[in-house]
């Protein structure tokens, strides 16, 4: 299909309002638009199953790929009881998901199903090439020189600056997980790399921080306000 936009969000963190506000900017058009979402749905926020619930509503519909972010990971860990990460979910924004889901669960007894196996369904990555240009979206990032379906999933999630710093691949990279501010201080829009890596994640969790928004085939970014919603 030929895309007339190929959409990608960046790391929401239970920031509902900001969410919103990005996503009634971007006027998504599931006819002629992909929209892909990074992960990150969850933790740091004050609204984080709402933010949840959103990409699973989401995710249903046509032309819309929610990928899996590490703090989906972490949830899914924490709640299987196995995995490298499910003790360091709760000090790392869970508790607060949790209560929420927890409040969730007293109306609807299948609510934690519901969440772990939309969190199991979640790909990894997404790739698509169009126009002859590849493009590949996922959390975090990619190990140098290995092809994405030969990336663990520990790389896909939670890889940083070797990523960023020795990709040398032709696809675009579009990914999340790192705050733009940790790497130039006080960014909050996106940082286009010149070896092809798109950061998306600007702070939503943040007092200045923002959700963005990127058309990886204009380059057109859009961000969320604050104080509208
Ligand atoms: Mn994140």
């Amino acid at each position: 299909m030929n895309y007339e936009r190929i959409l990608a969000i960046g790391d929401m963190h239970g920031n509902f309002s900001r969410l919103l506000s990005v996503f009634h900017k971007i006027h998504f058009n599931p006819e002629k638009d992909l929209l892909v979402l990074l992960g990150d749905y969850i933790d740091r926020g004050s609204e984080n199953m709402r933010c949840m619930r959103w990409a699973m509503e989401m995710s249903e519909k046509e032309n819309v790929i929610a990928l899996r972010g590490n703090h989906e990971q972490m949830m899914l860990d924490y709640y299987s009881l196995k995995g490298a990460y499910r003790e360091i979910w709760l000090p790392n924004g869970g508790s607060a998901t949790k209560r929420e889901l927890e409040a969730w669960m007293e109306k609807d007894s299948h609510a934690l199903e519901k969440v772990l196996d939309f969190i199991r369904q979640r790909p990894l990555y997404y790739r698509i090439a169009i126009n002859g240009s590849e493009f590949i979206f996922c959390h975090a990032g990619l190990k140098p020189g290995i092809p994405v379906e030969e990336q663990s999933e520990e790389t896909l999630l939670w890889i940083r600056n070797e990523c960023y710093e020795y990709y040398t691949g032709t696809a675009k990279l579009i990914v999340g997980h790192t705050p733009t501010e940790y790497l130039l201080p006080n960014r909050t829009t996106p940082i286009f790399l010149k070896n092809n890596i798109i950061l998306l994640d600007t702070g939503s969790f943040f007092p200045e921080g923002r959700i963005s928004c990127v058309d990886v085939l204009s380059r057109t970014v859009w961000q969320s306000d604050d104080n509208i919603y």
